[in-house]
């Protein structure tokens, strides 16, 4: 199959036209300053213990320190999710769907030496994580595409993994896995850390869970969903983590940042009256 990177029909409905417009357009500096302490721009949020002492220490160097801090727990999700996706080569293929600026992507190239394919909606992300490669000396190793999730256009049993970092709220859970499962080989890993809604309290979203969807054009999935569609496409869970606890001092820290964007108080009630979770779940390909 011939694929190129410049097909006009990767923008299905009005709905990811949408999606795309946004990510098109964003350039936040929660993303955009916590890139820049290393150089890996990431689209997710963070985990793990807080350094409160960021929020104390001399006003001039307050901001960066937290800064600093918010992205070390970014990072240390990203490199969470890596620990799920099983033993890996150099030989090996992985697919980063959804893959924002790049920053899980080089993470991997990094730890496992393979060469690792990202692809998302926003050109202009594709475009920025493409510059990446290229300053980071990568671009032969790591490369990103203007492609759909559900129609990623790679021959059939390609990858020896598969992650969604934070981009399964935006697709349709059972189009996504059948796509996957397609171009995951036998015995290959899939990972997804998510925020889902927690649907043994109904199957309607709660207020707050409403609020993360408006602000992000997103809908996010009971977590029930995850487990159906991963069993109607051959995707064998074989690891569930519920993160929640470990992301909350994230928001924490984000909400008194100078770079809180609003959504904080959302993402906190929602995590703490126990109507969403911060999941990682990984699968196997039967
Ligand atoms: C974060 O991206 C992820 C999403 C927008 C998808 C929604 C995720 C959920 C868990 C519900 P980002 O890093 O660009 O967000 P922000 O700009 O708020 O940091
Ligand atoms: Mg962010």
């Amino acid at each position: 199959m011939t694929v190129t990177d410049t097909r006009t029909d990767v923008l299905s409905t009005r709905y990811q036209k949408s999606v795309a417009d946004y990510w098109n357009q964003e350039q936040d500096p929660v993303n955009l300053r916590l890139g820049e302490v290393s150089g890996t721009f990431h689209h997710h949020y963070g985990i793990g213990d807080v350094d409160r002492s960021v929020l104390e220490g001399p006003e001039s160097a307050r901001d960066e320190r937290i800064i600093e801090e918010l992205h070390r727990l970014e990072n240390a999700q990203a490199e969470f999710l890596l620990d799920q996706l099983g033993r890996l080569t150099p030989q090996d293929r992985v697919l980063d769907a959804g893959s924002g600026r790049g920053g899980t992507s080089f993470l991997a190239n990094l730890r496992f030496g393979c060469r690792a394919d990202g692809i998302s909606i926003s050109e202009k992300q594709v475009g920025f994580a493409n510059e990446q490669a290229r300053r980071r000396g990568v671009a032969d190793q790591v490369a990103f595409h203007f492609r759909n999730m559900l129609d990623n256009g790679f021959p059939a049993a390609t990858f020896q993994a598969i992650w969604n970092n934070e981009s399964t709220m935006y697709v349709d859970l059972h189009e996504l896995f059948a796509e996957h499962a397609r171009v995951l080989k036998p015995g290959g890993r899939y990972v997804t850390i998510t925020g889902c809604y927690n649907d043994v309290h109904g199957r309607q979203p709660s207020r707050a869970v409403s609020q993360i969807d408006a602000h992000y054009i997103c809908d996010i999935h009971p977590r029930s969903d995850y487990f159906a569609a991963m069993a109607a496409n051959d995707l064998l869970p074989i690891s569930v983590v519920d993160l929640t606890a470990a992301t909350i001092p994230y928001w924490e820290l984000r909400a008194e940042s100078p770079v809180a964007t609003g959504i904080e108080e959302a993402f906190l009630t929602a995590y703490k009256e126990d109507s969403f979770h911060y999941l990682m779940i990984a699968a196997d390909k039967v």
